[in-house]
């Protein structure tokens, strides 16, 4: 039996990625200490560079600490009086279907019950989807057609005890950082095990894979489809499961047939033959085969099926149900997953209903005791957007989500919002692109302050719980929701007054009437009281009366949740990217994640060594398209799509396909100008499940070569509002800002005083034949600023710069050194930084490695301790010693 929480140590669960740690937590008058839990079955102990450094985020620096109405603090009466009012006669005047709700897999599954009841059971209409429409949804119906239910079929293990990881989609090292280490480690220990990569671009997760498909945006069904092809072909299939447990294979057989054979997937796949050859003789004969997938999958406009082509391809060799098999579909947010069990999204209902019968819809009614539930689906996210923007939508409440940054067409998203009569949002952050157009703004408990539970994605339910006092008036979503439907009538159906009654009725709600037709069912949960629930131990559902230690595998025996009890393989005709790249927009964007940011940065912003892996928006491409579009290394861009612009600093490199371009989904108005990628991607979805195709946007880019180029460092953020590229990154001690401008200033000093409150003591250099500025301001020996210019990008390193933050005095060498960047004795360009435990930059390492003659991750470790940390940079420490 594990251990409980002690008087010291509050055990809790991670609030980023949906592997779900445990994280250990001790609060101390000195500050609060975190620690991976050594006891989470999820980690046992580990953390990644983000979790590592959440303790870092607890601050109440940027936090959202009162109600804002119109921009003015009011009273929390006030603030739930006016929302319970405005949706009150929103839906008086229009109906229930002019109003929504927009939400989040980072709420707790007690949140997000209470907001789908609200919305579904008693204001009388399903507009509520999350965002988990631009992430999950395309597995959950990929789920729903071939097991007749939204269920993961495998656990954590299986990772570790397969013979072949296939892992298509998905940047595993840094989107779920702990789960790749996991399966280093199994990789490590048996040798023998393969792991298959299959992305357009070379990821960190390539580091540990003995084999790279580099396949052309998109086309991941035909090679499924190829694969089923050839497993048909080569006798690999397990006939007698397929007859005892599956339908449906003729069709998909057919279907499949279509693909061809190997130079055909080849040539379609954009890969040599014998690539697709190795994977697919390594795929037949691997019994043990786990196929990890993720947004390169779901963020699709054929996302649906794609699931189902890797789907079919397990159920055709049986390879579902037992111990290192079966496909896995991995959750990104903390509680993606429980969303989906209360019912989330638009089209659910709730605990794995939906609207596609009567009973469902009476059932859930009449267990909520709810006088008019919505009697079929609502919108989905972009639809929902799109009936905002003209106006059917008049009334919206966003939680925990910022789609003004993250939705695709972003920028006709936040005009939507802009005009739209009443914007509410509650977050814990008050500067958000979102929390910019909302009339009302309600301030959420974060992570460390709220109380409740989360599913991750081998299922598996923890408990967050409190360790902190609640910052300002921040309250708990679930309390706040509860305080609105109370004010808009439906107090007897929303008594909450704390998470663990709500946790019960869900769990209630998920075996009522339940016989043994539905997956998720948490029965075992229903009865626990206060005690026993804030004791809650990890467990995997289902949890019920058969199963009361939890679930860790699904189908063992064979039987799926469809009628007829068997598996179904769908039929996969393969549809390439909705809309293809052509000579005006002649490159494919494709977007995603950096290890050290969270989406939109609202957290991970405010921490010095998660912003020293990237400190601006970047364009990944590859030499060949950065040779044709005259665009060099280090140099700015504008990328233009059919929807909208931004500009990004440009990185060329090897990894990149050629044709295709990378930018990262996490910069946004509240950290820079011009940089939300999503202002470019069309909203263009799947047609079944509704999920945006955020990975193929076809898009130009051209070199922007703007009058000057610079940096500033201060103490305090600055506004440059007459730049026309701003990116501003927290260092320690310090605002680092990115810059670039079209209009020069009469003079740069006047411009660069006019950013200080007080110039202080000024040093000054200037060469103007080279478009050169540079200027550093003091008070009593304490450095307040510096201000580098120059008429291109060739500036100095900024680290060693960014240090001299940290002193309260500088020496007189150091003052000698500002101007030119450089330390009184020798060079100390450390370089960008590569572990963000212990601070190494990639400069260092490369020294090391050179002048200690190192050749190992080991070595490197034992030299610099880089990468002995949290292990995240590991794959980057190993690609700078292969280059070394
Ligand atoms: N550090 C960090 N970790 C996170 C998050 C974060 O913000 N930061 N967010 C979390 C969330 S919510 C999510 S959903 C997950 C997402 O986790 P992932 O899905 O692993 O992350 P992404 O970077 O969005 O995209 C994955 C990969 O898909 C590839 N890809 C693009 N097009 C294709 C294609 O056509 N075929 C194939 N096979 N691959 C393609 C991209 O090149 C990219 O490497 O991450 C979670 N973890
Ligand atoms: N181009 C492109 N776009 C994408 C993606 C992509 O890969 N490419 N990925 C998509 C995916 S998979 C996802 S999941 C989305 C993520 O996109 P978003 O959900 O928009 O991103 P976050 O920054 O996580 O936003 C969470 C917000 O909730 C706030 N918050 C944190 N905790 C709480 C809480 O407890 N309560 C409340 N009320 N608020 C809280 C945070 O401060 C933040 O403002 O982006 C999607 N958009
Ligand atoms: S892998 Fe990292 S971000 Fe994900 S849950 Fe674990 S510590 Fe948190
Ligand atoms: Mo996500």
């Amino acid at each position: 039996m594990q251990s409980v929480n002690t008087p010291n140590v509050t055990r809790t669960t991670c609030p980023y990625c949906g592997v779900g740690c445990g994280v250990a937590a001790s609060v101390t008058a000195a500050g609060t200490v975190l620690t991976g839990d050594k006891l989470h079955p999820a980690n046992f102990g580990h953390l990644c560079s983000k979790g590592a450094a959440l303790a870092e985020t607890l601050d109440h620096d940027g936090r959202l600490l009162h109600p804002l109405a119109n921009g003015q603090r009011v009273s929390w009466d006030e603030a739930l009086d006016q929302v319970a009012h405005g949706f009150g006669k929103v839906i008086a005047e229009h109906g229930p279907d002019a109003v929504a709700f927009y939400v989040s897999g980072q709420l707790l599954t007690e949140d997000y019950y209470v907001a789908n009841k609200l919305m579904k059971g008693f204001i009388g209409s399903a507009n509520i989807d999350t965002n988990s429409r631009l992430c999950m949804s395309s597995a959950v119906v990929a789920h729903k057609r071939a097991f007749g239910a939204d269920v993961v079929p495998v656990c954590y293990e299986d990772i570790e005890a397969a013979d072949l990881v296939v892992i298509t989609g998905s940047n595993y090292a840094w989107a779920h950082p702990v789960l790749y280490q996991r399966l280093a480690a199994a990789k490590k220990a048996r040798p023998d095990m393969r792991v298959v990569v299959i992305d357009p671009r070379r990821t960190p997760t390539c580091d540990i894979a003995d084999l790279h498909l580099a396949i052309a945006p998109g086309s991941d069904a035909c090679l499924f489809n190829g694969l089923l092809n050839f497993i048909r072909r080569e006798d690999a299939l397990d006939l007698a499961y397929v007859e005892t447990h599956v339908e449906g294979f003729a069709a998909a057989f057919e279907a499949a047939r279509a693909a061809g054979s190997i130079p055909k997937v080849a040539q379609v796949c954009g890969i040599p033959e014998a690539e697709v050859s190795e994977f697919f003789r390594l795929f037949a004969r691997t019994e043990r085969a786990v196929t990890i997938f993720s947004q390169g999958i779901n963020q699709s406009s054929s996302g649906v099926d794609k699931g189902n082509a890797i789907i079919n391809v397990h159920l055709a060799t049986g390879r579902i149900g037992h111990p290192g098999m079966g496909p896995f579909s991995v959750t990104g947010q903390p509680n993606a997953m429980g969303g989906r069990e209360v019912g989330g999204l638009a089209n659910q209902l709730a605990a794995h209903l939906d609207f596609s019968d009567a009973a469902s819809i009476e059932l859930v009614a009449r267990f909520w005791n709810a006088p008019r539930i919505a009697q079929a689906p609502g919108l989905k996210a972009v639809d929902l957007f799109q009936a905002i923007a003209s106006g059917k939508i008049k009334a919206v409440w966003i939680m925990g989500t910022n789609p003004a940054v993250s939705m695709p067409d972003a920028d006709r998203v936040r005009a939507a919002l802009l005009d739209c009569e009443l914007v509410v949002v509650s977050d814990c952050v008050q500067h958000t692109d979102t929390t910019a157009c909302a009339d009302i703004l309600l301030p959420a408990a974060g992570w460390g302050e709220k109380d409740g539970t989360v599913t991750n994605s081998e299922r598996r339910i923890s408990r967050q719980r409190s360790l902190l006092a609640m910052a300002g008036e921040a309250r708990p979503d679930w309390w706040i929701i509860t305080q609105v439907a109370q004010r808009m009538g439906f107090a007897d159906a929303f008594p909450y007054t704390r998470p663990a009654q709500i946790f019960r009725e869900h769990a209630s709600l998920s075996s009522f009437e339940n016989s043994g037709t539905r997956a998720f069912d948490i029965s075992a949960l229903a009865e626990l009281d206060d005690a026993e629930y804030d004791a809650l131990q990890p467990v995997q559902w289902p949890v019920n009366r058969q199963a009361p230690q939890g679930t860790p595998r699904l189908f063992d025996d064979g039987h799926f949740y469809t009628p007829s009890g068997r598996a179904r393989m769908v039929a996969v005709a393969p549809r390439l990217p909705a809309v293809a790249a052509d000579k005006d927009f002649p490159l494919v964007l494709n977007t995603g994640r950096i290890r050290d940011q969270w989406h939109t940065m609202t957290r991970t912003g405010k921490v010095p060594r998660l912003n020293a892996q990237e400190a601006e928006p970047f364009v990944q491409m590859h030499a060949s398209d950065a040779h044709v579009y005259q665009l060099q290394h280090g140099g700015l861009a504008r990328l233009t799509s059919r929807n909208g612009a931004m500009l990004a600093r440009v990185q060329v490199s090897e990894d990149q396909r050629p044709g295709s371009v990378f930018v990262p989904m996490h910069w946004n108005d509240a950290y820079a100008r011009s940089a939300r990628v999503d202002a470019l991607v069309a909203p263009i979805t799947d047609p079944i499940s509704g999920q945006p195709e955020s990975k193929h946007t076809p898009v130009r880019v051209e070199p922007y070569r703007p009058a000057w180029q610079g940096f500033v460092l201060s103490r305090t953020r600055l506004d440059f509002m007459d730049a026309s590229y701003c990116a501003c990154t927290q260092g320690a001690g310090h605002w680092r800002h990115e810059l670039a401008g079209d209009g020069m200033p009469e003079e740069w000093r006047d411009w660069a005083q006019a950013a200080l409150e007080d110039s202080g003591e000024w040093l000054e250099y200037r060469d103007v034949s080279m478009g050169r500025y540079r200027a550093a301001s003091l008070r009593d020996g304490k450095l307040e600023a510096v201000f580098f210019i120059a008429a291109d990008q060739r500036l100095p390193e900024r680290e060693w710069l960014g240090t001299l933050f940290g002193k309260e005095q500088l020496e007189s060498g150091e003052v000698a050194g500002l101007l030119a960047a450089r330390p009184p004795n020798g060079p100390a360009d450390v370089g960008r930084n590569v572990c963000a435990c212990f601070n190494v930059g990639e400069k260092t390492i490369l020294n090391a490695i050179h002048k200690k003659e190192l050749n190992s991750i080991e070595a490197v470790g034992a030299c610099l301790k880089a990468g002995t940390g949290c292990g995240s940079c590991v794959p980057e420490i190993r690609r700078i010693l292969d280059r070394a």
